[in-house]
């Protein structure tokens, strides 16, 4: 008997594609989700130690088994360590993601990447400018390889502080410079935390947190920022513009391209392939009506924040997209890339490749993308996905694609704002927004698809909150139908009236997850033209599903930056009460803002309000 699926996800796409799976014998995330229950407690609790191999070794919660590792580490020392190498882990990938777009940034300087070109000059000579560089009468490509230059410096150890935290408030860097958390290289921090985690070294859990909010700020001030500048600067800062969201973007009648994976180096490559009329000469004489491009997961929130490419779905959508057998070609590069997805494949006609020399997957094709091949590559594989057309069998395709508008860059929300922040400023002090929300993160099969997201913006909205939400969080929004300007009936009489004078949605989709950097970005705007910190403001920033070690140093950045942050699911640090405290409570003291852990949208909604109804009473609002 055929099961239904509405435990799985709130979203109709997926319910209908779990039931298809399941007859086409497909297993998916969930299926290997009930297979791991009951998941081992003490990892849950954060309270195992593999750090080195007198060990593995776990520490008892009840009390009556060992208390410590066989070096002598206790709960507190092994939880903080386990927690200082996932923000390490995090960071790395999304630094890691910056490096590699400055890398083609030094490549288009030196004319060794072709195809890719500067879109954003503007920005180019804003963003050299905050790095010191001179750039009067300078040539673009000059001033695009000092630049590249000038930014791999940033990763190195030869500074005391990265060069965008001067984009934060003026009493955010001193209270980092205070606090010793002031990120020095990007490299650096993670590198120091790995010699830290190592046994024998920092055992003092307090002090490895500390060095986990340095490690952090890393990732937001420098590796994501450079990551998201980078790209404007290479593919063009993203203004609004309409997309649509659903597995119902793909089409029947076209070749169907998926894009999967983080860095747009790879996809906006693949996007300008599409548009060649050579090839699209041959989709029409194998009988397609075009060429379609749609994305999966943030490299898609990147199409779609520049150029408007429709986005079939977010995490756990990725291998139900193929089992709607209309996929052609599902081309990945890196990060959030189930390894499953290879065995999906290979029951229905899509073409699965990888691209990146750092990630290769079971099943798929490595066809490597490097800046100096990208252009011709993209058209062979491009090409190759139009041949893979006349293969497909049956195709389902059970739902219409909701309409949506994304790219609300931070330069492009200031555009709608008058080009200044003051608007917005006096609409939070008015009191018609009560304040602003970042929903952000994953999905986790241990929560509902998209519940947790859907259900907390709706009671935020409600309540006149104004939400602006990356990565795929802004995926199940998107399909959920807020991000259209008609969704002001959603909202409470306030933002309704204020989003309706701007021709807004009451959630604006601000990007991929390196994205996130746009939204503190904004918030030091606000703090900077109030002459408050970031932590006075009624912000707060939520993760209803995260599963991601990005995540985890995302939600570090958000606290180190004076952002109060509610997760959905729960750490692993329930192992260490110190921990625990210090995390959500302790850290109020350090840097005005700490997190809190609640997985019910519904009653995270409450904590929110709480929150922001408290700041606005503090500065007096
Ligand atoms: O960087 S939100 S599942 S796709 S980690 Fe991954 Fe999480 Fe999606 Fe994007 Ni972000
Ligand atoms: Fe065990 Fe200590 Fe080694 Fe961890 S570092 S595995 S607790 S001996």
């Amino acid at each position: 008997m055929s099961k239904t699926y509405e435990n799985n996800t709130i979203t109709e796409d997926g319910q209908l594609l779990l039931k298809k799976a399941e007859k086409d014998q497909v297993e998916t995330v969930w299926d290997r989700y009930n297979a791991q229950l009951p998941q081992c407690g003490y990892c849950e609790m954060g309270l195992s130690c593999r750090v080195c191999v007198m060990g593995p070794c776990r520490v008892d919660p009840f009390g009556e088994g060992p208390q410590q590792g066989v070096c002598g580490a206790d709960a507190d020392i092994i939880v903080a360590r386990n927690l200082g190498r996932m923000i390490a882990a995090g960071a790395a990938s999304h630094s890691d993601h910056g490096r590699d777009l400055v890398e083609v940034l030094a490549g288009v300087a030196e004319g060794t990447a072709p195809g890719y070109e500067i879109r954003d000059a503007e920005k180019l000579r804003n963003v050299a400018a905050e790095y010191g560089i001179e750039t009067d009468g300078k040539e673009e490509l000059v001033i695009a390889g000092e630049l590249a230059d000038a930014m791999q410096e940033d990763f190195g150890t030869r500074k005391k502080e990265l060069t965008l935290v001067k984009r934060a408030p003026e009493k955010r860097q001193e209270l980092w410079r205070k606090l010793g958390v002031m990120p020095r290289g990007i490299d650096r921090e993670t590198s120091e935390m790995m010699h830290r985690t190592h046994m024998g070294v920092d055992n003092g859990w307090q002090s490895l947190l500390l060095h986990g909010i340095r490690n952090a700020l890393s990732d937001g001030w420098g590796g994501s920022m450079i990551a998201t500048d980078v790209s404007d600067i290479l593919f063009g800062t993203p203004a609004p513009a309409p997309t649509s969201a659903n597995v119902g973007v793909l089409k029947e009648d076209q070749v169907n391209i998926i894009v999967h994976g983080h860095n747009p180096v790879v996809s906006e490559m693949i996007l300008l392939a599409c548009q060649d009329n050579e090839i699209l000469g041959l989709a029409e004489e194998k009988g397609a009506k075009g060429i379609n491009v749609a994305g999966v997961c943030c490299t898609g929130n990147e199409l779609l924040m520049r150029h408007g490419v429709a986005m079939a779905g977010n995490h756990l959508t990725t291998e139900l997209v193929l089992a709607t057998g209309a996929a052609d070609m599902m081309i990945v590069d890196y990060q959030c890339i189930m390894p499953a997805l290879g065995t999906v494949a290979a029951c229905y006609h899509t073409k699965m490749i990888s691209t990146s020399d750092k990630a290769r997957f079971p099943g798929m094709e490595h066809r490597e993308f490097h800046p100096d091949n990208a252009s011709e590559l993209a058209k062979e594989l491009v090409k190759e996905a139009v041949e893979n057309f006349e293969n497909r069998g049956e195709v389902y395709l059970p739902v219409e694609p909701v309409p949506a508008i994304g790219g609300f860059s931070v330069e492009a929300v200031l555009r709608a704002l008058g080009g200044t922040p003051q608007p917005l400023i006096d609409a939070i002090a008015s009191g018609k927004i009560r304040g602003a929300v970042g929903i952000v993160g994953c999905n986790n099969p241990k929560i509902k698809q998209d519940y947790g997201h859907v259900t907390l913006t709706r009671r935020l909205i409600e309540n006149d909150i104004l939400v602006v939400d990356t990565g795929c969080a802004a995926v199940a929004n998107a399909k959920a139908g807020f991000k259209i300007p008609e969704a002001i009936e959603f909202a409470g009489p306030g933002l309704k009236e204020i989003c309706g004078s701007l021709g807004i949605p009451p959630v604006l989709h601000f990007g991929s997850c390196v994205d996130n950097v746009r939204i503190l970005v904004l918030a030091s705007a606000l703090a900077n033209a109030l002459n408050v910190d970031i932590s006075d403001l009624p912000i707060v920033a939520a993760a209803p599903e995260w599963y991601s070690e990005k995540a985890i140093s995302i939600g570090v950045y958000a606290v180190g930056s004076g952002i109060y942050t509610v997760l959905g699911p729960m750490p692993p640090i329930t192992g260490s009460m110190n921990v625990v405290k210090l995390l959500t409570e302790g850290l109020n003291d350090v840097v005005g803002a700490a997190f809190a852990v609640e997985p019910d949208p519904e009653k995270a909604a409450v904590l929110i309000r709480q929150h922001i109804e408290g700041k606005r009473e503090k500065l007096g609002l």
